[in-house]
């Protein structure tokens, strides 16, 4: 059965895009171009009606939202890894994924799109201010799990906790945050990006994986 990702640039879908490729998978990569407004055409709403990205179509099947398509991919792709296959060590790792997807990620769409959080323009400036701050936090507490990782954040094999700090460590170039302050997560990012797999899919986004500018 035939798989196709619908992925934008540098966005959270950068996640199930580097699982397929850490599996091995044979995909159709899709972009969808956030800034020119595609996922908002009648023709990717008619995908996801929720108009974002990250989706996977398995088949004739559609999977959104991260968490459930890299179950998806792990199970489909035992051999890849992708995170600990069970036991104590599954569960951890399980409670990052959700974590970084459930509270690291909105933090930054609260900086991103602050927009979407408050209708005026002083409060979206306060809106973003406070998520910076409680961004730099969150970052601070994957620095601590990168100080841990042996040698990869799930452990043995590199996977999908490595692929989403390496999305929100980026992210937070654009928060004015400067990767570098954080070096351990800096380190295993730049580590990780240099896998066969994941070069793969920094180049197919065309991706700068550090974006801080001073
Ligand atoms: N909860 C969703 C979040 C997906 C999400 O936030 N996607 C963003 C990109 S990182 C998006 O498509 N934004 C487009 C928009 O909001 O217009 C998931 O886990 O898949």
């Amino acid at each position: 059965m035939s798989l196709k990702l619908y992925y934008a640039s540098g966005a959270c879908s950068f996640v199930p895009h580097t699982a397929l490729e850490l599996a091995g998978a044979t995909f159709e990569p899709s972009l969808v171009k956030l800034h020119r407004g595609e996922q908002r055409t009648p023709e990717y709403l008619a995908i996801n009606p929720r108009g974002q990205v990250p989706v996977l179509e398995d088949g004739g099947e559609v999977i959104t939202q991260i968490v459930a398509i890299l179950l998806h991919l792990d199970a489909k792709f035992p051999q890849a890894h992708l995170l600990p296959a069970s036991g104590v060590a599954r569960s951890r790792a399980l409670q990052t994924l959700v974590w970084m997807n459930n509270t690291v990620h909105p933090t930054f769409t609260h900086v991103f799109m602050p927009n979407k959080f408050a209708p005026d323009e002083t409060t979206q400036q306060a809106v973003k201010a406070h998520a910076v701050q409680a961004y730099r936090g969150l970052l601070a507490e994957i620095e601590a799990l990168a100080g841990k990782a042996s040698p990869w954040l799930g452990g043995e094999h590199p996977g999908v906790l490595d692929a989403y700090a390496l999305t929100l460590l980026r992210w937070g170039g654009f928060a004015g945050i400067d990767p570098q302050t954080l070096p351990q997560t800096w380190a295993l990012v730049q580590r990780f990006a240099a896998l066969p797999a994941v070069a793969r899919v920094v180049e197919r986004e065309r991706l700068e994986l550090n974006v801080y500018k001073a």
